[in-house]
């Protein structure tokens, strides 16, 4: 007998060597790739595994901390990995989670009913991509370690402490392994850890969240008494209101909804859908279910109260969408993703039930709550008349554009060649930068369009206003492609279109605002890969006859340790403007294939920015500066 049960384990063994073998031989198919992304991805992955727990109602804190080598430890309060000996194997079960591939949330009786893990790769997939990785749990009176190094188990399960029996949970620590993750500037990013943390802890009603930063003493603590009627306030902050948040919570079929939404005076939407409390970015059957109660809800009120006087049809969905805020959230014990990057749920039957289950909410608010029912479809009436006269104004724009060459902007200096597949378009900020890109490209296959001031916001605008600005017509003219539902990429005039603008406030903020332009009207263009952003260097630091670009402050520090001189030697020129650069300048840093680093704007980047731009947008000023001034650097970096 034991010879068979070791035969046995000795196969499984090997078999789980074969699989985290092949997760380090191939890390993008389990975390997506190797770059900073997938550095946060392993710690998302981490930290999904106590939200689980949270979820499961055994959990309400959890702490992450990033330490100044790289390493990061997450802590919960759960009811700790169980640790003991799994029958067949042999081993504990804590070896198993962190050893064997899709291990996590399947394992035991325990079982979740419901699980975060998007890709559900698990703990072993991080295991494995990690150079080491402590685990510590505290159950059953004791604390228990185990130490592992690339998914390798390099300490036995054991005994280190003693704890109060009332006292339960998990620690874990690891760091990734820099032989697998070469990509540049792999240094965790706080805010872009912090967003999805207080995401998280807006969707997990009662679970507190505490980030800190040990690298620069950073700390951050989320919890949320409200959820996500707590998430719809914070986003609305700086919106005006038109009605108090409305909210619902049900379950149907071991299906959770979770819908809260609030009507405000703005123009956009601000739609975000959760599943599993993962942000389902690509939306999917509950955003779907959500939208068309909103729709037929309206409808159904304003017909009943005759306040649809002078729209002879029913309210299109876009109608009930302006000046949206509303989050849905749904937790659901199997949820289907359309697929591992592109987060979309395709569970059809969530549609239906979030469809019910706001439909009655929302109906029962509407009966309640006269004076709200009528300001609201006052909205939807504005919004529809709104969108005929956008149709006319949009029609002519796109007729205008088919006529190319004779409405192509006078303020493009286009490029000789025709072949889109060659041809490149710079945005740039400013006439006097646009002046040096024009004299400073190859006129071959570059063109330049220049900007003025800043395109309108297109947020507080509705799109026949948007289109109807000089600066925003020249763009779409430039591209060829139309726009919003006639948007046509087989027009596109150019392969790359590069946004050029200034390192500093200003230019961030324009790029947010064309970043968020392509994002609502020309979404397309961004998944179809044809956006980037230039990279203009920081500095100049010359020393005697030699002298280097810097494009990061890291970047100056290594050219001049590389020059071997220190900061007050060496002549240090800091640009703030393309503008300061001549012609030649631009060309060898920011403009020529052969030396400069063009970053490909992904989708979720743009998603950002049209989030950022949500909060840089809202009314009020105050904050707006100093979100800009403080953000200004992390914009400017973005990571892509
Ligand atoms: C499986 C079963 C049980 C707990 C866990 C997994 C668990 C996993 C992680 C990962 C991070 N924190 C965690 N906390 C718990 C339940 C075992 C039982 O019934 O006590």
């Amino acid at each position: 007998m034991a010879e068979k049960n070791n035969l046995s384990y000795e196969a499984k063994d090997i078999q789980v060597l074969e699989g985290l073998e092949a997760v380090r031989r191939r890390p993008g198919m389990y975390v997506g790739g190797t770059d900073i992304r997938a550095l946060h991805h392993l710690v998302y992955e981490v930290v999904d595994n106590s939200i689980d727990e949270a979820l499961a109602g055994y959990c309400d804190a959890i702490e992450i901390i990033i330490h100044e080598d790289g390493s990061v430890t997450v802590t919960d309060n759960g009811r700790g990995i169980p640790v003991d000996i799994h029958p067949q194997r042999g081993i504990s079960a804590l070896e198993i989670v962190m050893t064997v591939l899709h291990a996590g949330g399947k394992f035991g009786d325990g079982g979740y009913k419901v699980s975060g893990g998007l890709h559900g790769v698990g703990l072993s997939a991080v295991n494995a991509l990690s150079e080491w990785f402590e685990v510590e749990v505290k159950r059953d009176g004791n604390v228990y370690a185990q130490r592992f190094e690339r998914g390798k188990p390099v300490t036995q399960l054991k005994v280190i402490g003693k704890a109060p029996k009332d006292e339960t949970g998990t620690k874990q620590t690891f760091k990734f392994d820099e032989t697998i993750f070469t990509g540049e500037d792999l240094v965790y990013r706080f805010s872009t850890l912090m967003q999805r943390f207080r995401e998280m802890a807006f969707v997990t009603k009662g679970v507190s969240i505490y980030l800190l930063d040990e690298r620069e003493d950073r700390e951050m603590n989320f919890y949320f008494e409200g959820g996500i009627t707590s998430f719809v306030r914070y986003l609305n902050r700086n919106r005006k209101t038109v009605h108090p948040v409305v909210h619902v919570e049900k379950e149907i079929d071991d299906v959770t909804v979770d819908v809260a939404f609030q009507y405000t005076d703005a123009y956009a939407e601000s739609v975000y859908a959760f599943a599993n409390t993962i942000n389902t970015i690509d939306g999917g059957t509950h955003l779907t279910g959500l939208r068309s109660a909103l729709t037929r809800t309206i409808n159904d009120y304003a017909n009943k109260q005759k306040l649809l006087k002078d729209v002879d049809s029913n309210f299109k969905g876009e109608d009930t969408r302006e000046g949206l805020t509303a989050i849905v959230s749904i937790k659901h014990p199997d949820p289907q993703f359309e697929s591992q990057t592109k987060v979309k749920l395709m569970n059809p039957e969530v549609q239906t039930i979030t469809q019910q289950v706001v439909n009655d909410a929302f109906s029962l608010f509407l009966e309640g709550n006269p004076s709200a029912g009528k300001s609201i479809v006052e909205k939807c009436l504005t919004s529809a008349r709104a969108r005929q006269a956008a149709r006319k104004a949009r029609d002519l724009v796109i007729r205008k554009s088919a006529l190319e060459s004779l409405t192509l902007p006078g303020k493009l200096a286009d490029c000789s060649e025709r072949n889109p597949e060659k041809t490149e378009l710079y945005i740039v900020e400013g006439d006097s930068a646009g002046g040096s890109a024009k004299q400073g490209r190859d006129r071959h296959f570059q063109a330049i369009l220049p900007l003025r001031g800043k395109i309108l916001n297109t947020e507080r605008a509705r799109l026949h206003k948007i289109l109807s600005n000089n600066e925003v017509k020249a763009l779409i003219s430039a591209l060829g492609t139309g726009i919003g539902e006639g948007f046509d990429l087989t027009g596109l005039r150019y392969g790359r279109i590069i946004i050029m603008t200034d390192a500093d406030v200003d230019g961030a903020h324009i790029r947010t605002l064309l970043l968020t332009f392509f994002f609502r009207y020309m979404q397309t263009l961004i998944e179809s890969g044809h956006l980037y952003i230039a990279q203009p260097p920081l500095y100049r630091v010359s020393y005697r006859k030699k002298s280097e670009y810097a494009y990061t402050e890291a970047d100056k520090d290594a050219i001049l340790s590389q020059l071997g001189v220190s900061d007050d030697r060496a002549t240090i020129s800091r640009y703030k403007g393309l503008g300061e650069m001549n012609p030649q300048q631009l060309w060898e840093t920011t403009m020529d294939p052969a030396e400069r680093t063009l970053l490909q704007v992904a989708i979720e980047d743009a998603a950002e920015a049209d989030r950022t731009f949500d909060m840089l947008m809202g009314a009020a000023v105050p904050p707006r500066r100093r979100f800009i001034i403080t953000h200004a650097q992390e914009v400017r970096n973005l990571d892509i």
